[in-house]
Formats: C-alpha cells, sequence, structure tokens
C-alpha cells in the first residue's frame, strides 16, 4: 500500500462523487486503487465500493435494535464501526491493493468528531494517511463562508492530526467570477482579508486582524485544489500530492 486518502467534508460537499471520479482517473492511469465506503448512512452511492460499511452495520436493524430514529441510528452507526476495524482492514489488506479511498458519512461531524473515527482512521490508514477536506463552491464563494471552511478544514486536522488538501470541488458549475475569487484568496491572504472587510463592514477590523493571525501561526492557509468530478478535472494534481507525501514525489511502477 503506498497511500490512503479519507474524504472528508460537510454534508453534500461532494465526498461520493469525489470519491467516483477520482478512482475513475486513478484506473483509467492504471494506478491500482480500491475504494471503502465508510458511511452507513449512505443511500445511493455513485460508485460500486470494492468493500461496503453497510455491509456489516445496518441502520435499519440499528434503529429497530436500540429504538432510534435516523439521526441517532447514524451516531450509533459510527461507533459501532470500530468494533468492526479488523474485518475492514482484513478486507482492504486481501486487495493488496497500492492506493485505498476512503469515503467518509454525510455528516461532517459524524466522522470527524466522533472518538471512534480517530481510531478508524489510524487502524485502517496506519501512518500512510492523507485527509482530502471538500470545499462546496456555494459556501466558498463568500469571504465569511470561505473563512469558515478554512477553519472547519483545520478543526478536522487538528482533531486526526493527519496530513491534509483542501479541494474545491463541482468547478464546472460555478462562475468565472466566482471561481477567480476563489482562486485568488486562497493564494493572497490580503485579498482574503480585505474581501472580508469589505463584506462584512461592520466587522470589527482588530477582530479580523487576530482571527487571520491566528489562522496564520495555525498554517490553515494552503492552496485549494479546484476539481469537477463532471468534467474529470484536478485530480492528476491530487494524485502528484500523494506521491509526494508519501512516495518522495517518485511515479511508482504502475500494475
Ligand atoms: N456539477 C457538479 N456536481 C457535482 C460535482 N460533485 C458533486 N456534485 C453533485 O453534488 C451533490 C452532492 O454530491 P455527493 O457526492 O453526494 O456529496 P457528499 O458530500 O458525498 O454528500 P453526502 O454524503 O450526502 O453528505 C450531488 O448532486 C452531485 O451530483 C461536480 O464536480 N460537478
Ligand atoms: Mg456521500
Amino acid at each position: 500500500m503506498i497511500a490512503n486518502l479519507f474524504v472528508v467534508g460537510p454534508a453534500g460537499s461532494g465526498k461520493s462523487t469525489f470519491t467516483a471520479a477520482f478512482r475513475e482517473w486513478m484506473l483509467k492511469n492504471e494506478y491500482d486503487t480500491i475504494v471503502v465506503n465508510l458511511d452507513p448512512g449512505a443511500d445511493a452511492l455513485p460508485y460500486n465500493p470494492d468493500i461496503d460499511v453497510r455491509d456489516i452495520v445496518d441502520l435499519g436493524d440499528i434503529m429497530a435494535e436500540y429504538g432510534l430514529g435516523p439521526n441517532g441510528a447514524q451516531i450509533v452507526a459510527a461507533d459501532l464501526m470500530a468494533n468492526y476495524v479488523e474485518d475492514i482492514k482484513r478486507d482492504v489488506d486481501s486487495y493488496d491493493s497500492d492506493y485505498v479511498i476512503y469515503d467518509t458519512a454525510g455528516q461532517l461531524e459524524l466522522f470527524a468528531f466522533r472518538a471512534s473515527s480517530e481510531f478508524i482512521v489510524d487502524f485502517l490508514g496506519e501512518d500512510r494517511s492523507m485527509l482530502a477536506f471538500m470545499f462546496d463552491p456555494s459556501l466558498a464563494k463568500t469571504p465569511t463562508g470561505f473563512v469558515s471552511l478554512l477553519l472547519l478544514s483545520a478543526t478536522v486536522h487538528f482533531r486526526f492530526y493527519k496530513p491534509y488538501i483542501n479541494v474545491l470541488t463541482k468547478v464546472d458549475i460555478i462562475e468565472d467570477e466566482d471561481l477567480q475569487n476563489i482562486a485568488n484568496w486562497s493564494e493572497n491572504w490580503d485579498m482574503l482579508y480585505n474581501s472580508l472587510i469589505k463584506d462584512k463592514a461592520g466587522m470589527h477590523k482588530e477582530l479580523n486582524i487576530e482571527l487571520f493571525k491566528a489562522m496564520e501561526k495555525m498554517d490553515v492557509f494552503r492552496k485549494l485544489i479546484p476539481t469537477s468530478s463532471r468534467m474529470i478535472y484536478g485530480y492528476e494534481d491530487i494524485y502528484s500530492i500523494l506521491q509526494m507525501q508519501f512516495a518522495g514525489g517518485e511515479d511508482l511502477e504502475k500494475r
């Protein structure tokens, strides 16, 4: 195994579609890759998972057994997954695949803020894991939305303490002007700061300065990788980052 990529992000940000499209790109380029669905609440997936946690943990059963509604059952399911992590790892290992992409729970907090997830990521990914945090352009196109997502991705990083990348999804449906703004903000923090001040004129300037200083210290500023699952765009960049992180940039032999 070369690398494990855990795809995380807010509900509807494009995790499952990203997972499907990245796998397609990897396989087209002959990189041995499997996909694991770690979302017990997934209804329909845009890919056929090689390993599917829904085969192990069934939301309907949990609702019946514990007398819970769908939200409570999702929480129990997220924690129950940890009990089966050895089985999942055995399945993953049996593929002997170079790359493993993990699609995670729809609601970010189910993945990011349960103690069980930390254990699951450490156990499955060992020391070869990276997180890919999805930025939905509908939120990222406003300065406050962009800063909120930066902070959220930093919080997830803080929880797992693994290398991470920030990915902008759905660039095929975003206006050119919005895309340009997001690109500028992701590369030039002064521009982000100025847009924030303009957008929220009433916001206390000092507060923003302190917030930005803290963000800089936390190293949350990083370039966003633009992608589109519709256009299969941006996946070479994701692959390159994985290579840089885990294989020193060398393009390893295809199988
Ligand atoms: N146009 C376009 N739509 C996209 C893209 N990626 C995702 N979508 C759409 O965005 C919606 C949400 O995508 P999903 O992949 O289900 O997002 P998710 O984060 O897995 O969602 P949950 O697991 O339900 O939280 C779907 O309607 C997708 O078709 C993209 O690159 N381009
Ligand atoms: Mg999903």
